[in-house]
């Protein structure tokens, strides 16, 4: 049977990813707009005891500064329907803005009303907030969850708010600025136990370098990147777009990995490690699995990326 992006995406089907993080989500996304916003503001006071997160940089806040200084000088009533109108994915100018930016920026902006909700600039979740029994018990599930996975569930609720972006009319994206690479000199290597194949090294250093213009020779023109419970994405293009959006100043730290023959002189390759965020640093070590098969040309055919369903999946290198 010949390869195919469908028989690539089973390769590795012992591994167990964190489903718990979408059945959350869609929890989640039950509640109502008000839960939705306190459930979020409790959350990350709590998590906000254990863990910091890193404020965005100027360059990065750039594109949200409008609508930002929009907002703060609203009253308190129209400040949280703008917030209820994000949660609830209204078609509103600002939602519609918002839609068009990419996560890190979606992230900024709510990292900059949260602080200003703080100061009391902008309108605080109403003292003595009673979460509804359902987004009560979806707090406590996200308590259980390891720190990996609660970042992911608050990265994709910030992700999925405003107007759907599938029903923009243009394709403008706004993103931040792509850094420049990693000096040669300054650039670190991966050691991988168990396994030695020079793309997959290649893979993870280009990428902990912010190197992308090397990063995506590493992949054959029909190749697919699956990120964390996504669909892949198909394409040197639209690979190299995801790269420049969505992976800047990543820490990739690969631990150990299997390589073995597949069908059609393909190789799969199975790595687990710890993946960090610019957002909390090497606060929150993200347990990861990168499933790849390589073309016989040593092109990335395919490569997923998964978040683990617990530590110990970091040893589960069976096929
Ligand atoms: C407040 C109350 C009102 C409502 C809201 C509020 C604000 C919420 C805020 C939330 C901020 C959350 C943040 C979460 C960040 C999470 C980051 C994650 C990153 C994961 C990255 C991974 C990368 C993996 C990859 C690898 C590859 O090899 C290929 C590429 C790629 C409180 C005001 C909403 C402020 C900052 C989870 C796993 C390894 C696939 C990318
Ligand atoms: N502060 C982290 C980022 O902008 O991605
Ligand atoms: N969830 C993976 C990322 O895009 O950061």
């Amino acid at each position: 049977m010949p390869i195919t992006l469908d028989s690539a995406r089973s390769i590795f089907p012992n591994t167990l990813s964190a489903d718990a993080v979408p059945a959350l989500t869609a929890r989640f996304n039950q509640l109502s707009a008000e839960d939705q916003l306190a459930w979020t503001w409790f959350a990350f006071l709590e998590m906000g005891k254990t863990i910091t997160i890193a404020a965005p940089g100027a360059a990065s806040m750039q594109f949200a500064e409008g609508i930002l200084q929009q907002v703060k000088t609203m009253s308190f009533p129209e400040q949280t329907q703008v917030m209820c109108d994000l949660a609830n994915h209204a078609d509103t100018p600002i939602c519609r803005t918002y839609a068009a930016w990419s996560p890190n920026i979606k992230l900024g902006f709510w990292y900059q009303l949260g602080q200003w909700m703080e100061q009391g600039v902008v309108a605080p979740i109403p003292a003595g907030y009673q979460l509804s029994a359902n987004a009560s018990a979806v707090l406590q599930s996200l308590r259980e969850m390891d720190q990996g996975q609660q970042i992911t569930v608050l990265r994709n609720s910030v992700v999925d708010m405003g107007f759907d972006p599938n029903k923009l009319d243009g394709s403008t994206r706004y993103s931040e600025p792509v850094v420049a690479p990693t000096e040669l000199s300054q650039r670190t290597k991966v050691n991988i136990e168990g396994m030695n194949n020079a793309t997959v090294l290649n893979y993870m250093n280009n990428l902990n370098a912010n190197d992308f213009d090397t990063l995506i020779t590493l992949f054959a023109p029909d190749g697919a990147l699956q990120p964390p419970f996504q669909r892949p994405i198909v394409g040197k293009e639209a690979i190299m777009r995801f790269f420049r959006e969505e992976c800047q100043n990543l820490k990739l730290i690969p631990e150990r990995g299997v390589s073995e023959p597949a069908e059609d002189s393909y190789t799969q390759v199975k790595v687990t490690g710890k993946v960090q965020t610019p957002w909390f640093g090497a606060a929150v070590g993200m347990n990861m699995a990168w499933r790849f098969l390589i073309n016989p040309e040593g092109k990335i055919f395919f490569v997923a990326i998964d978040l683990l369903a617990s530590p110990k999946e970091l040893l589960n290198l069976v096929r």
